[in-house]
C-alpha cells in the first residue's frame, strides 16, 4: 500500500514511508512551532505528511484557530482528512512554512520537486517568512545534484526552446518525467511538463538564469530562501 493511496483506501499507510522514525521525530519538532491565529505554508511529500498530521493533532487538542496554504492536491486532501482548515495565497499570506527536500548542500541550497509540485511550493516559500526544511540524513549532500536531477516545469509548447538554451550548461543528461503508467509524460497540477536535468556543478545563478528562459515555469532548485532546516 503506497501512503498516497491512503486516503482513497483508508488503510494503513506509514510502513511505505522511508526512515520513518526520523521523520516522525522532525514531524513532531515542527508541530511545537504552531500558535493560536497563524496561517501556515503546507508542504507536499511524506515528511510534511507527517508534520501536518502532527500539527492537526495539537490544533485539535488545544482548540488552535489555524489556517493552512496547501501546497498541493495532495497537501489539500491530506488537510481535509486532518480537519485544517485551508486558505489561498490569494487570500493570505503564511506566517511561516513546513516542507520536504530531495537534497540539502551545507549552504542549505535545495533540490525539492521529486513530488512535482514544485511550482506551488516555491509560492508558497518565496511568500513566507520563514519556512522549516524538515529532512533526515539521507537528504544531506556535499555536492548539490549528487542523487537528484533538477527538476524543470516547463509549458508543453517550450520544450525545444529548453532544451536548446540549456546547451552550454554543465549538464550529464535529461529526461522527461514521465506518468507512472509510463504511457505517457507527467502532466502536472498547472498543466505543464517537467524536464529532470542532472547537472555536473550548480551554480547559484542558475537558478535565476533558468527561470528567465521563455517557457520555463519553476526549477526546483531552491536557493537563498529563508529556511531553516530541521533534522534529527
Ligand atoms: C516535497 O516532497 C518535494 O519538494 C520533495 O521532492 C519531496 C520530499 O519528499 P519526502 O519527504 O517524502 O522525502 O517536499
Amino acid at each position: 500500500m503506497n501512503w498516497r493511496n491512503r486516503i482513497a483506501t483508508n488503510e494503513s499507510w506509514s510502513g511505505d514511508i522511508s526512515n520513518l522514525e526520523a521523520k516522525t521525530k522532525v514531524a513532531n519538532q515542527v508541530s511545537r512551532y504552531v500558535k493560536d491565529g497563524d496561517v501556515i505554508g503546507v508542504g507536499s511529500g511524506s515528511t510534511a505528511f507527517l508534520a501536518l498530521q502532527a500539527i492537526a493533532d495539537r490544533v485539535k487538542q488545544e482548540n488552535l484557530n489555524v489556517m493552512a496554504i496547501p501546497t498541493s492536491q495532495e497537501a489539500l486532501l491530506n488537510c481535509a482528512t486532518f480537519g485544517l482548515k485551508t486558505t489561498t495565497l490569494a487570500a493570505d499570506r503564511p506566517d511561516w512554512g513546513f516542507d520536504g527536500a530531495d537534497e540539502v548542500d551545507a549552504q542549505h541550497r535545495l533540490i525539492k520537486g521529486r513530488g512535482g509540485a514544485l511550482f506551488a511550493e516555491k509560492l508558497v516559500m518565496a511568500s513566507a517568512e520563514k519556512t522549516y526544511i524538515l529532512v533526515d540524513d539521507s537528504k544531506f549532500v556535499s555536492r548539490l545534484g549528487e542523487k537528484f536531477a533538477v527538476p524543470i516545469e516547463i509549458d508543453p509548447r517550450a520544450v525545444h526552446l529548453v532544451e536548446t538554451r540549456l546547451e552550454g550548461y554543465p549538464i550529464r543528461k535529461i529526461m522527461m518525467r514521465m506518468a507512472q503508467s509510463k504511457d505517457g509524460p507527467l502532466i502536472t497540477e498547472a498543466g505543464n511538463l517537467i524536464l529532470d536535468v542532472h547537472f555536473d556543478r550548480i551554480e547559484d545563478e542558475f537558478e535565476k538564469e533558468l527561470s528567465s528562459i521563455p517557457g520555463v515555469i519553476e526549477t526546483g532548485l531552491f536557493i537563498g530562501y529563508s529556511v531553516e532546516i530541521l533534522t534529527v
